[in-house]
């Protein structure tokens, strides 16, 4: 494993093409490209491939399900599974998760159920699963607030010569956010156990990533901040696994932070209410196509002989049972109680809140009984 540009005080610019292990064609990259890294072992690779083809079907339900009327919002991450698999994969139990809206295969791998998940996305209940169970924190929609949460849930792990890691997910717009800046420097100065895994994926909404930067790469970025950064071909899962897990392992053992800059193609609608035709080539799209990481890592294992066709059938039984599995989770509906709004935002209880639950008793009442105020 290559340690070389991880030396604190040395940072080396990120590589001029994204670090990349396995071709398009599913073939092992000349050394040039690897920076010193290594294809991980066929056990590893396998168990990264089940869950990005999970991840994958899982996705897909969702998206029919918001199609079908069942769910009103969901950002897909289409064509971003091998970013969103290495980020879980890379990570121990005892670590936390710092995701956005975009990153809800990254909770399904991690563990969290598709009850849960969906319960968010409905707006059934605040964050739909137990952040403290998981260790992961709320999926953030306002855009690079989680890395601030993340680079203070390090620092305060590092204070407490706890070993955590915190790993958080952002996306290239997110970049451009003041939030973002105050989190990479604050991390760097605070040497804080943090990793950052910016998925470029080339589009903010409908704003290309050239109207955001005119940076060679994001990871770049990095060497300002004093810490090492990594260009990675995002559609790679080898080479994210292996830059993400040593970016882990060096946080862990004291080094700091990284920043990973993952080089992808979000290739749904940025969420179901989005039309990219309006703003993106079809032709873009299907150059991206042909670098699918799923299908990449597919062809890898086949060229190898390590993938049979029972395996790839029982892959296929699981996706369907959690595609049941996440349709029966709409057709449930939930038992809430709307007064339970006011019982987590303070503490203590506060006139002003106690006077609006009340209004609002008074309105629930008064539409049960059906006769008017
Ligand atoms: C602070 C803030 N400003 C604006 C928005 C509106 N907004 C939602 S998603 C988005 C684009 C984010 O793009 P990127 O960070 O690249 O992530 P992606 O959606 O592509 O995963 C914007 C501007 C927001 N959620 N939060």
């Amino acid at each position: 494993m290559s340690d070389d540009v991880l030396t604190r005080g040395a940072p080396a610019l990120p590589t001029r093409l994204p670090i990349r292990l396995i071709d398009e064609n599913g073939d092992p990259v000349s050394t040039t490209r690897s920076a010193g890294f290594e294809i991980p072992d066929e056990d590893t690779i396998l168990s990264l491939y089940r869950r990005m083809v999970l991840a994958r079907r899982f996705d897909a339900q969702v998206t029919a399900l918001t199609r079908q009327g069942r769910l009103a919002t969901y950002p897909s991450a289409l064509g971003q599974e091998a970013c969103e698999i290495s980020a879980v994969a890379a990570l121990g139990r005892e670590d936390w998760l710092f995701p956005t809206y975009r990153d809800t295969i990254a909770l399904l791998t991690r563990g969290v159920s598709p009850v849960e998940i969906l319960s968010f996305f409905r707006g059934d209940w605040h964050t739909g699963f137990d952040p403290y169970e998981h260790r992961i924190s709320p999926q953030a929609t306002p855009l690079a607030t989680q890395a601030l949460h993340a680079v203070g849930l390090a620092t305060a792990a590092r204070l407490a010569s706890d070993s955590v890691v915190a790993l958080t997910m952002l996306g290239d717009g997110s970049t451009s956010e003041g939030d973002a800046h105050e989190a990479f420097n604050f991390a760097s100065v605070w040497q804080a156990p943090v990793v950052f895994l910016i998925q470029n994926n080339h589009w903010a909404i409908s704003v290309p990533f050239e109207k955001q930067s005119h940076a060679r790469t994001l990871a770049d970025r990095a060497i300002g901040y004093g810490m090492p950064g990594y260009f990675v071909d995002g559609n790679d899962v080898a080479a994210m696994f292996a830059v993400t897990s040593a970016a882990v392992g060096r946080a862990r053992s004291g080094g700091g932070p990284t920043m990973i800059e993952g080089l992808t193609y979000r290739m749904e609608a940025h969420t179901n209410s989005d039309d990219p035709r309006r703003y993106r080539e079809k032709s873009d799209e299907a150059k991206w196509k042909l670098l699918d990481p799923v299908e990449r890592i597919e062809k890898y294992l086949l060229n190898i002989g390590a993938l049979t066709d029972t395996v790839r059938m029982d892959i296929a039984e699981a996706g369907e049972v959690l595609a049941a599995a996440t349709r029966d989770a709409m057709n449930t509906e939930p038992v809430l109680d709307p007064l339970e709004l006011f019982d987590h935002v303070y503490r203590a209880d506060r006139p002003a809140l106690r006077e609006q639950r009340e209004f609002l008793a008074r309105e629930l009442a008064t539409a049960e009984d059906g006769s008017t105020p």
